[in-house]
């Protein structure tokens, strides 16, 4: 990797960031939630299956863990199913805490907007505001583009060619960090660089595959 290549080379002025998986590990609660939902209606359901729901909205990963189901369901069911998910998820939330955001994260962010870059999430959530409260993050970015405020879900660009709107920034300055493969192609498809963490990482889904979040200070001068 080629330290300060995004400022001097693509004129990188924001940075677009994942919330599941790249600000804090609510991944760990949907594979649970899932995982509940799908036990209680006897589909099978693992981690690998999961994996396949980063990034991908809340409807759309239903479809995924009902790959498995043979009987048939109604779209009143089926909504059903992922309001009760989601119940089980919204639990999980309500005990986060400002301890559930890493030193490593919040220096990194800090650094970040010390160095002039605006900064945005970019989440298929709809529950992002709430746990960006919980880990008390409400209030502290440029621009909030989530589930509440987009129609078409990663790998779509729409949610981060929303927060590059907000932030007054174009898409091809705006540098978009995510744990999800749908969520690189979704960066990509807008124009953005991109640069992956964990899973997406390891999948090398990114014009930088980083090994750690800090990393990215040494993409971005
Ligand atoms: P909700 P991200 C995504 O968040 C999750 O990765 C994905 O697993 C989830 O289905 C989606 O949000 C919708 O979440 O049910 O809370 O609206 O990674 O884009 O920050
Ligand atoms: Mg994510």
């Amino acid at each position: 990797m080629t330290p300060f290549v995004e400022r001097i080379m693509f004129n990188m002025k924001a940075i677009i960031l994942d919330l599941d998986g790249v600000i804090c590990h609510t991944d760990e609660y949907h594979y649970l939630a899932w995982k509940a939902m799908a036990d209680g209606l006897g589909v099978y359901f693992d981690r690998e299956i999961n994996n396949r729901l980063r990034g991908v909205s809340r409807m759309a990963s239903l479809e995924i863990v009902l790959e498995n189901y043979t009987g048939q369901l109604s779209q009143a069911e089926k909504e059903a199913l992922a309001e009760q998910k989601n119940e089980l998820y919204k639990e999980s939330l309500k005990q986060m805490s400002p301890a559930d955001l890493s030193e490593e994260v919040k220096s990194t962010l800090d650094t970040l907007r010390s160095r002039g870059y605006k900064l945005a999430i970019g989440s298929s959530s709809k529950n992002a505001p709430f746990i960006l409260q919980q880990i008390g993050l409400g209030g502290y970015f440029d621009a909030i583009s989530d589930g509440n405020n987009i129609t078409r879900s990663k790998p779509d660009p729409e949610v981060f060619v929303k927060a590059a709107e907000m932030l007054c920034v174009p898409c091809a300055e705006c540098l978009v960090v995510e744990d999800a493969v749908a969520g690189a192609q979704a960066g990509h498809a807008g124009g953005m660089r991109v640069a992956c963490v964990g899973d997406a990482a390891a999948e090398k889904a990114g014009d930088y595959n980083l090994t750690s979040f800090r990393e990215l200070l040494e993409v971005v001068l």
